[in-house]
């Protein structure tokens, strides 16, 4: 017999998709291109090095549409969920889960982002989707901008540098609230919106070489707050039902000092400021930090505030708290080795075990991380991502032994319930992923995730059938015994 671990009953477990990295169907009932369906697939000698994967330009994505060099766009197939979703949906529902977390496509209900009423064909999809979950006794979080932004709006915009995109967004998010509430109470406006800032080409598109870092770094802080704002917004508009609530989503990159070198803990203490609470504060305590002013002045961030900006964000903080908890990382002031973290270079551990990727495994981290949130905060708290990528093959037995995936959930899973002994109200959890899906960063279908095989390569060959893993069990049985 396993360990036993406490969980209040009401916990909500889950599974977590996003759109681009499920659907496909990218060219069907009127959607447009999102810039993550732009991001060609590159074959890497090392796994942890995914530098060759960030050659975005404006060209590049220009050339994509047409494709004449004929290269492979994996988030344009997803791993076909558009026309398997009744069966994944099955699947889940006898895994145990309780809630589904997923995304809308933007560029499926507003293609251009400014035609003037909605795509029917993109709504009935969703509707389909959310009746299926409802006949499966799922519940629903729902992501309105996995990094997905309709290119067009990049294109014919210039994305979140103009002002103009808040208002497009605000259109998009009241059509799905309203379309969509009696089916979904968990909202989310943005996917870890502490990314975007960091790899501008993924959120915007843009490209500029003659700037250096820290200028492009400057420019994103515009673009953030434009987000911040749309965030406001939609929490301000969401006021309408009182059913329903929005939440937040930050990439959680958990951090320790290197060392108990005053310097390293002061360097990390910042890292820490601007790296997380900067991004929590704006949107649980509705304003800009006290340290992010000097921080903005040594590196010349000027944001441009439209009047009313200010009380908009005190007036509408978000409800809950998710975040996306991988791996952690150290912090020095000279960084010493590093590892390849989610589309970040991250400081080494030397008590820590990594991926493939260089994603250091670290349960503990997860504790700490939940005691630190609540503490801050004092809002509840769900974590929306977390999980391993594996390269896994199927075995003669049409399955897969994945017993580290097995390791990595109960380790986390005890961890969160010595957190919720701890005193944290944590309410849910979403693994990243119930089924596997092309990887966010790097484009692979060969880095999986899921406790569901899906039989698709690199390259999308393959017949994309399901095949249920040991973990699926793992999980069934855990779900059903809270033993791991
Ligand atoms: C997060 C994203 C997800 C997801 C996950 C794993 O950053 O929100 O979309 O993919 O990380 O990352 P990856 O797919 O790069 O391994």
């Amino acid at each position: 017999m396993g360990k036993k671990l406490e969980f209040p009953q009401e916990f909500l477990w889950g599974g977590a998709t996003a759109a681009t990295q499920i659907e496909g169907a990218y060219d069907v009932d009127g959607k447009s291109l999102s810039i993550m369906e732009m991001i060609p697939f590159v074959e890497l000698e090392d796994r942890k090095d995914l530098s060759k994967t960030r050659n975005l330009t404006m060209q590049s994505f220009l050339d994509s549409i047409e494709n004449k060099k004929g290269l492979h766009y994996p988030k344009r197939f997803g791993n076909d969920f558009y026309h398997r979703y009744k069966e994944d949906i099955r699947l889940f529902k006898e895994a145990g889960l309780k809630i589904f977390r997923m995304s809308i496509a933007w560029t499926r209900i507003f293609p251009n982002g400014d035609e003037k009423e909605p795509n029917q064909k993109g709504l009935e999809f969703y509707r389909n989707v959310f009746e299926e979950c409802k006949k499966q006794g799922l519940e629903v979080m729902v992501t309105m901008n996995h990094f997905d932004t309709p290119f067009p709006i990049i294109q014919n915009y210039n994305g979140w540098k103009n002002r103009e995109v808040i208002d497009m967004y605000l259109k998009y998010a009241k059509v799905i609230i309203d379309e969509f509430n009696q089916y979904v109470k968990y909202w989310l406006p943005f996917n870890e919106i502490n990314l975007g800032v960091l790899f501008s080409a993924i959120a915007t598109g843009e490209e500029d070489a003659s700037k250096s870092f820290v200028e492009k770094l400057a420019a994103t802080y515009q673009e953030l707050h434009h987000q911040f704002i749309a965030q406001a917004k939609v929490v301000e508009y969401s006021k309408k039902y009182e059913h329903i609530k929005i939440g937040c989503m930050v990439a959680d990159t958990t951090t320790y000092p290197l060392d108990c070198n005053p310097i390293n803990v002061l360097e990390n203490q910042q890292k820490e400021q601007m790296k997380k609470f900067f991004y929590y504060d704006v949107m649980i305590k509705g304003e800009y930090p006290s340290y992010s002013k000097r921080f903005f002045k040594e590196i010349g961030v000027n944001l441009e505030m439209a009047s009313g900006d200010l009380e908009i964000l005190k007036n509408n903080p978000v409800e809950f708290i998710t975040f996306s908890y991988y791996m952690s990382s150290t912090i020095s002031k000279e960084m010493g080795e590093l590892t390849e973290g989610n589309l970040m270079r991250l400081g080494k551990n030397p008590f820590l075990k990594a991926t493939d990727w260089g994603w250091q495994i670290d349960p503990l981290g997860l504790r700490y991380t939940l005691n630190q949130l609540w503490d801050r905060y004092q809002v509840p708290l769900f974590i929306s991502e977390n999980g391993i990528g594996v390269l896994e093959k199927l075995n003669a037995n049409n399955t897969v032994e994945d017993d580290y995936r097995i390791d990595y959930l109960g380790q986390h899973f005890e961890q969160m319930s010595e957190a919720i002994k701890d005193g944290v109200d944590l309410f849910g959890y979403t693994m990243w992923t119930p089924i596997d899906v092309v990887s966010a960063g790097s484009n692979e279908f060969s880095k999986r995730y899921g406790m569901i095989f899906v039989d698709y390569d690199d390259y999308h060959n393959g017949t994309g059938d399901r095949y249920l893993k040991k973990s699926y069990h793992w999980f069934k049985n855990f779900m059903e015994t809270k033993e791991i």
